[in-house]
């Protein structure tokens, strides 16, 4: 490859190669050519043409056609002007003071999290992030960072989340940047030694995130201390998450009290946090438990509250009117198109139903209706990762399942063939729930319940059944390892004898608890990302490697081109870096051949190439 970088570089073909020339270039003994670079890009393309992971393109329309002109003339202050101007304290301080309602904007995450199984890849986030610094410069932060897109960047994207967040910090130097982190689990679905966690959060403040939204999956303080003092130590705010679930005002609570998550919030003020988050990750909170909460927190702590909710059921906009009544400080919301069912309710209706009283938002509601027909030809682009919610779900009151996961359960059910029986598999997370202590359910507890109702309805076993007798039935790593204690200790105690009876017999590799002495020091090295990488994702963080190493950095290619491929007749055009454009057109695929393959005829900036392409279609 090295020879054919050469041959590619304009300098070789026109005075031929010496070795002087490689001196005055010694880029080229790391870098690759442009010539190879498209190559293997093209190579990625040509693949995806022959094998069509996800068929055939749903749209041909462009997003960034959709796209209003940008505003031209400096940029407004934003957010993170002020963070900077004032620090997260004051800043805090400042949230809380004021009467205008603030926003957070979660397209650019949870929304797609939500509704297109975290598929948006950085181009598409990247197009958008200079419309919403411009146009919209009132909001208090861009949800961009964190949760799944981490793996889902390493896994299926083939991009780095790094340099996504990096960009992204580009795109809208103004604006707060938030990311979603869970706690000892940072962005992965097992705790890692509290070094992790400092690293993660010290790397990530450095390169763009401003406030961190900090949780734990059964809202335990402890889990989420490391990360909080890590935030502290930046210039970053630091969010601590109240995790709902269950609801407050039923006479029937027990557990999850508005007494519970007073004392919670206390913990999370002693912390040290600066804003104090009402997670509702499933939708539960009606408007009357909002008022209730809400109200409380604000007068019983001198933080600001901000309030995250997906519209699982539909009635989430009530929830929000009543907290911002009650005081809310800041919400959630998403694009409309990106908005609704198990995403956030709808910025548009949040700007409009607050326009006009002493809460207004201050966002301009042409602003945000503007950018509507990009979001929504965007979501047309990604339809093969629809997952399945057509419309609201009241049953989510009895469930509980969180708006991000429900949409993936959906998608497995179909998997194992129980589409159309998606109502038993909702009864047995519930029954799954009750069976493991009624738990707070949010990433990874609420996988927990998951992949224990999934496991009953394969071994077609009898809930009551189960529960009396577990040491008859296999279980999945993750509910051994829940009831060994590795994600911590549930709020209302652990489910015995159910849990003794689980374990006896099994056993289970607890997580580390410390990194070895090499690792420690990669942490602490210039490679610190990739280290990162390694340590939270193995698996996905070696195939981002191999694809890195085969195609190249595939992020620059067109959303329309990196799913679907290359169509006859249409041209392709992507940059590889700015000023240096690559066009390629698909002239012809070939026949199968006896190994299997097929030729695929493509011009690359006008000259043919032809790539064979193994058919695993
Ligand atoms: C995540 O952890 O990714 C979540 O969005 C939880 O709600
Ligand atoms: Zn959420």
């Amino acid at each position: 490859p090295f020879l054919l970088a050469l041959l590619d570089e304009p300098g070789f073909r026109a005075g031929g190669v010496t070795t002087a020339y490689i001196a005055e270039h010694p880029e080229l003994l790391t870098a690759r050519s442009s010539g190879d670079r498209a190559t293997r890009l093209v190579r990625y393309l040509a693949d995806v043409t022959v094998n069509k992971p996800y068929g055939d393109a749903p749209t041909e329309l462009d997003p960034a056609e959709k796209l209003p002109p940008l505003p031209e003339g400096p940029l407004p202050e934003g957010s993170r002007d002020l963070l900077l101007a004032l620090g997260p304290r004051a800043f805090a301080e400042r949230l809380r003071g004021q009467r205008a309602l603030a926003v957070t904007d979660t397209t650019f995450r949870d929304a797609h999290q939500s509704l297109l199984a975290t598929r948006v890849r950085t181009a598409d986030l990247l197009r958008a992030a200079p419309h919403v610094a411009r146009t919209l410069p009132g909001l208090l932060s861009i949800e961009a960072w964190g949760g799944a897109t981490y793996d889902v960047a390493l896994r299926f994207l083939g991009e780095s989340p790094w340099e996504r967040l990096a960009a992204l910090r580009e795109a809208a130097p103004n604006t707060c940047l938030q990311m979603l982190l869970r706690g000892r689990n940072t962005v992965g679905y097992t705790p890692y030694p509290d070094a992790v966690a400092t690293a993660f959060v010290t790397e990530a403040a450095k390169t763009g995130v401003d406030i961190f939204r900090i949780f734990d999956a059964l809202n335990d303080v402890e889990r989420m201390r490391p990360a909080i003092d890590a935030v502290l130590h930046t210039h970053a705010l630091a969010e601590g998450t109240l995790c709902y679930t269950g609801d407050l005002s039923s006479p029937g609570e027990r557990l999850y009290t508005l007494d519970y998550y007073l004392r919670l919030a206390e913990e999370l003020v002693e912390a040290g946090v600066h804003v104090l988050c009402i997670k509702d990750m499933a939708g539960l909170l009606r408007a009357p438990a909002a008022r209730t909460l809400v109200g409380a927190l604000r007068e019983r702590f001198d933080l600001p509250v901000h309030l995250h909710t997906h519209d699982t059921a539909g009635g989430q906009l009530a929830t929000y009117l009543a907290a911002v009544d009650a005081g809310v400080d800041a919400v959630d919301g998403a694009s409309s198109p990106l908005a609704g069912t198990t995403s956030q309710p709808p910025l548009q209706a949040i700007v409009a139903h607050t326009d006009h009283t002493g809460r207004a938002t201050g966002l301009d509601l042409d602003a945000v209706l503007a950018l509507e027909p990009y979001w929504e030809a965007v979501r047309r682009l990604y339809a093969p990762f629809e997952m399945g919610l057509p419309a609201p779900t009241g049953r989510v009151y009895r469930h509980e399942i969180p708006g991000g996961q429900l949409s993936n359960l959906r998608q497995q059910a179909v998997a194992l063939g129980l589409g159309d029986r998606f109502e038993e598999i909702e009864r047995l997370y519930e029954a799954a729930d009750r069976i493991l202590g009624r738990l707070v359910k949010v990433t990874p507890s609420s996988k927990v319940v998951g992949d224990l109702a999934l496991h009953l309805v394969a071994a077609a076993a009898d809930p009551a059944e189960f529960a009396a007798d577990p040491g008859r039935f296999d279980l999945p790593d993750s509910v051994v390892g829940f009831l060994a204690g590795e994600l911590g200790d549930p709020p209302g105690g652990w489910p015995e004898p159910f849990r003794e009876n689980a374990l006896r017999g099994r056993s289970f590799t607890p997580a580390r608890a410390e990194l070895s002495e090499e690792e420690g020091k990669a942490l602490a090295g210039p490679d610190v990302r990739d280290t990162l990488d390694r340590l939270l994702f193995p698996a996905p963080a070696k195939a981002y490697a191999e694809s890195r190493a085969s195609y190249g950095d595939l992020s620059v290619l067109p959303t329309g081109a990196f799913l679907y491929g290359l169509r006859p007749g249409h041209e392709v055009a992507f940059d590889l870096e700015p000023g240096v454009r690559v066009l390629t057109a698909l002239e012809a695929v070939g026949e199968l051949d006896e190994a299997g393959c097929r030729q695929v005829i493509c011009t690359v900036n006008g000259q043919m190439r032809t790539l064979t392409v193994r058919d695993r279609s």
